[in-house]
C-alpha cells in the first residue's frame, strides 16, 4: 500500500482558523456557526456504529449538512440517497453502498439501523474529540449518479479528489472565505453538495441554500457568488427584477448543463455579469471553467481548473488540432478523478485507463488558447434534463414493467427551460393508447425511480425505428419533429 498523507478536506471546518460567523451555514432558515456545526458533525460521528458507509437521506436540510461533515471529519465514507428515490433506487443504492446505517428521515423499505443526527448539542454530545484524519487516499463520498443503461452507479471520490477539485475552483474563481455562497440546489449531487456546502466549508466561505432555487429565492439571498444550473439561469433572465438584484455579486456561476447564449447575453444586460460557465462531472469534479479574472465567453467553458489535464482524441484515437473546430473525445486527468465506480471494475476500466485518462463521453472543441467548449455527448442515452443526468436505459427499464407497454424508447428532446425533456415513445395496443396510461406512466417513473426522472411528454407510435440488428435508431427519431 502507498502511503498517503492525512486529509485536509473540510479544513476551514477541521481547523476552525478563519473567521466564524453565526450564519456560517443556513439551509432551509435555520443556521449554525462553524464552531457549531463541528460540534454537532464530531457528536453525529460518535454516534455512528461502526466504519459505514452511511447513508445519508439528503434532504436539502441543516441535518444533511451535519451528517455528511461528521462523516468527513470522521473519515468514514457518506452516500448520499436523493430524498425523492423511489423504493426501487433507494433499495439500489442502499444495496449496492454496502451502508451500514442511515440518517435523517426513515425510507419505506430501509431496515438499517437509524442514526439521529443533532442540530444542536447535547450534554452527552459536549467534549467529543474531534477524529483524527484518515489518509486523503481514502473514500469520502459515494455518488449515485446515471449511465446509459441498468441502475446508478456509485463514483467512488477520495478525500484528495474533492480536496484538489475545490482548491482548483478557488484558483480559478477567486474563491475565499470572504465569498457568501448562495445557492438552491439539490444536495446529493456535486454541485449543490460538494461544491455549494463542502467547497465552503474547506475554503472558509459562509454557504446559503435558499430552499427551491427560484429566482425570487435568489434575489432575496444576499451572497457574493451565486451558483445555479442553466436552468436556474433560464428562469432567472426571465425575471428582470430578480436578475438585477444580483447585479452587485462578484460571481454568477453556472454549470451541470450548457447555458444557452441568449440566456448568457440577457443575464450581460440584466444583471451586468458575464456568467462564468464551468463544466465537470460527477466522476470528475471541475474540469473547465472561465475564470474569475479572465475571459468570460458565451457557449465556451474555458480552461482546465487547477491540476486537471484535458485532451481531444479522434475516432482513432489520433490526436485533435486545438483550431476551436474540430471535435473530439474529451478525456481528462488528473487528482481530483474518482477512484472508480464501486463494485464495477469492467465498466470503470471501459472509461479509466491505467494510464490515468479518463474518457468523459462528452464532445469538445479546443481553440489555440486552451478553451474549451462542449459541442454534446457522444451517446444520446445520457439525457440532461434541469441539470440531473438521467439514463434512457433506466427509464425504459422502469417502463417496461408495465404490462400495457411493448415497446419503449426515451429520448432527451431540446427544450428552452430544461435543456432536455424527457420523452417516451411508446407501443401500447390500440385501445390502451390514451391519456389515462399516458399519466400513469409518468407516475409509474416518478415513484419507481425519482420525481426528476419522470418523462414530461408520452408519445404513442405504432412502432419503433429500427436498424437491421433491431437496434432502436434513436438518432433517427431525434431528426424527426414531433
Ligand atoms: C418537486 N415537485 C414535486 C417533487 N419535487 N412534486 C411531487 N414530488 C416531488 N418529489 C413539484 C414542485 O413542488 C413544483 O410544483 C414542481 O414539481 C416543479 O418543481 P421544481 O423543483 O421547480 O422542478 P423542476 O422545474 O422540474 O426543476 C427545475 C430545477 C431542478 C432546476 C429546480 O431541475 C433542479 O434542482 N436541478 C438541479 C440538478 C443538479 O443539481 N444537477 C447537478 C448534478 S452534478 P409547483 O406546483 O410548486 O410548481 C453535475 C456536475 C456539475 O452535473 O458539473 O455540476
Ligand atoms: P453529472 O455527472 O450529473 O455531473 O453530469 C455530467 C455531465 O453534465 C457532463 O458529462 C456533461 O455532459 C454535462 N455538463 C456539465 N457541465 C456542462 C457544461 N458547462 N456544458 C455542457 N455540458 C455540461
Amino acid at each position: 500500500m502507498t502511503s498517503s498523507s492525512p486529509t485536509t478536506l473540510l479544513r476551514a471546518l477541521r481547523d476552525l482558523d478563519l473567521p466564524d460567523h453565526p450564519e456560517a451555514v443556513v439551509v432551509d432558515g435555520r443556521a449554525l456557526s462553524r464552531a457549531g456545526l463541528r460540534e454537532v458533525a464530531v457528536a453525529f460521528a460518535s454516534r455512528l456504529p461502526d466504519a459505514g458507509p452511511v447513508a445519508v437521506c439528503a434532504e436539502p436540510t441543516l441535518e444533511t449538512v451535519v451528517a455528511v461533515s461528521g462523516c468527513l471529519l470522521a473519515g468514514v465514507p457518506v452516500v448520499p440517497v436523493p430524498p425523492d428515490a423511489g423504493p426501487a433506487e433507494t433499495a439500489h443504492v442502499v444495496t449496492d453502498s454496502g451502508a451500514t446505517c442511515w440518517a435523517g428521515p426513515r425510507r419505506d423499505g430501509v431496515d438499517l439501523p437509524l442514526v439521529e443526527v443533532p442540530t444542536a448539542p447535547t450534554a452527552g454530545d459536549r467534549g467529543v474529540d474531534l477524529p483524527e484524519p484518515v489518509a486523503e487516499t481514502e473514500t469520502a463520498i459515494v455518488l449515485y449518479t446515471s449511465g446509459t443503461t441498468g441502475a446508478p452507479k456509485g463514483v467512488v471520490l477520495s478525500h484528495r479528489a474533492l480536496r484538489a477539485g475545490i482548491e482548483g475552483l478557488a484558483d480559478a474563481w477567486g474563491w475565499t472565505g470572504d465569498d457568501v455562497v448562495a445557492h438552491g440546489l439539490p444536495l446529493f449531487h456535486t454541485h449543490g453538495l460538494v461544491l455549494g456546502v463542502l467547497g465552503s466549508l474547506h475554503l472558509g466561505s459562509r454557504v446559503v441554500h435558499t430552499g427551491r432555487p427560484t429566482p425570487q429565492a435568489y434575489a432575496a439571498t444576499p451572497a457574493t457568488v451565486y451558483f445555479g444550473v442553466p436552468t436556474v439561469w433560464t428562469r432567472v433572465a426571465r425575471d428582470p427584477e430578480a436578475a438585477r438584484a444580483l447585479s452587485g455579486a462578484r460571481l454568477l456561476v453556472s454549470g451541470s448543463a450548457p447555458l444557452p447564449v441568449p440566456v448568457f447575453e440577457r443575464l450581460r444586460e440584466l444583471t451586468g455579469h458575464a456568467l462564468v460557465e464551468r463544466y465537470g462531472m460527477t466522476e470528475t469534479m471541475i474540469t473547465l471553467s472561465t475564470r474569475a479574472d479572465g475571459e468570460r465567453r458565451p457557449g465556451w467553458v474555458g480552461l482546465p481548473v487547477g491540476e486537471a489535464r484535458t485532451r481531444l482524441r479522434a475516432e482513432d484515437g489520433g490526436e485533435v488540432p486545438a483550431d476551436g473546430e474540430t471535435v473530439g473525445r474529451l478525456e481528462v486527468s488528473g487528482p481530483m478523478l474518482f477512484d472508480g465506480y464501486l463494485n464495477l471494475p469492467e465498466t470503470t476500466a471501459e472509461v479509466l485507463g491505467s494510464d490515468g485518462w479518463f474518457a468523459t463521453g462528452d464532445l469538445a472543441v479546443v481553440d489555440a488558447d486552451g478553451f474549451h467548449r462542449i459541442v454534446g455527448r457522444e451517446s444520446v442515452d445520457l439525457i440532461k434534463s434541469g441539470g440531473y443526468r438521467i439514463g434512457a436505459g433506466e427509464i425504459e427499464t422502469s417502463l417496461l414493467a408495465l404490462p400495457e407497454v411493448q415497446e419503449v424508447a426515451v429520448l432527451g428532446l431540446p427544450d428552452e427551460d430544461l435543456g432536455q425533456r424527457i420523452v417516451a415513445y411508446a407501443v401500447v395496443a390500440p385501445d390502451d393508447a390514451d391519456d389515462a396510461l399516458a399519466a400513469r406512466m409518468v407516475e409509474h417513473v416518478a415513484a419507481d425511480l425519482s420525481w426528476h426522472k419522470r418523462p414530461r411528454e408520452v408519445r404513442f407510435v405504432p412502432s419503433l425505428p429500427r436498424n437491421a440488428m433491431g437496434k432502436v435508431q434513436k438518432k433517427l427519431m431525434l431528426d424527426v419533429p414531433g
